[in-house]
């Protein structure tokens, strides 16, 4: 383990290390975006530099790309992996039911993509991220910037009819500038404090000309590890 790390990164830390252990010579894995993400690209790296590991991987961000180049791992596109058999990945939060929300890196869409695309989706995430109800963290909405604000406005327009406490909306930004996905969408993110009907919520959003997905990942998480600041690493 690196020394220094503060109690959540130790808890990042040990999460990564602990999926980077399901992983074996031979594999297509899906790598997520995030800092927890990060740490399991380390520990994929090392594991590919100093004990032979050899696997493909398909990141979820540019980013994620860059690091995993940076540390010695095979990159190739879903296209041609066409079918993964492991994802790990990052959340904002999970629920008991193991569903999700992502995006707030922005990658939330090619991070769907890879998840739903794989044998098996593994999140990797600190303890503070369990919760008993979804909807604290903001919900990401990733959109088209033809007519977001007429999308935005109908987003919330829905929110109305939702089984949600908050209704408010803002448009992610950067800078001054609004943020861009790796696609060059925006990002609305939805505070809505708690998703009473989260099924219900992610069909409805992805009904609506404009947008193009959220961050609700609803029955496609397999597993969770969970890692907590002293070092210990729980499954759920
Ligand atoms: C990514 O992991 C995003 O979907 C999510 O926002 C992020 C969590 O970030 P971190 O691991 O840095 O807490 O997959």
């Amino acid at each position: 383990m690196p020394p220094e790390l503060s109690p959540i990164d130790k808890a990042k830390f040990v999460a990564a290390k602990r999926a980077a252990q399901m992983v074996e010579s031979g594999m297509r894995v899906g790598l997520g975006t995030g800092s927890t993400a990060a740490w399991l690209v380390r520990c994929l790296g090392e594991m590919v530099r100093q004990d032979g590991l050899h696997i493909t991987g398909v990141p979820t961000s540019t980013r994620t790309a860059e690091l995993a180049r940076e540390v010695g791992i095979e990159v190739t596109t879903l296209d041609d992996a066409k079918w993964l058999d492991l994802t790990i990945d990052g959340a904002d939060e999970f629920d008991g039911r193991l569903n999700l929300i992502k995006g707030g890196g922005g990658a939330l869409l090619q991070e769907k993509i890879v998840a739903t695309a794989s044998d098996q989706m593994v999140v990797i995430a600190d303890a503070g991220k369990e919760v008993e109800t979804l909807g604290a963290f903001p919900l990401p909405i990733e959109v088209i910037p033809f007519g977001w604000q007429t999308t935005k406005a109908l987003v919330e327009e829905t929110l109305v009819s939702m089984d949600v406490l908050g209704r408010d909306s803002t448009l992610r930004r950067d800078g001054d500038a609004p943020f861009r996905t790796d696609e060059g969408n925006y990002i609305i993110d939805l505070h809505l404090k708690r998703i009473g009907n989260a099924q219900h919520l992610a069909l409805a959003m992805n009904q609506l000309p404009g947008v193009v997905e959220n961050g609700l990942f609803i029955d496609i998480c397999d597993r969770v590890i969970v890692g907590y600041g002293d070092g210990r690493v729980e499954m759920r």
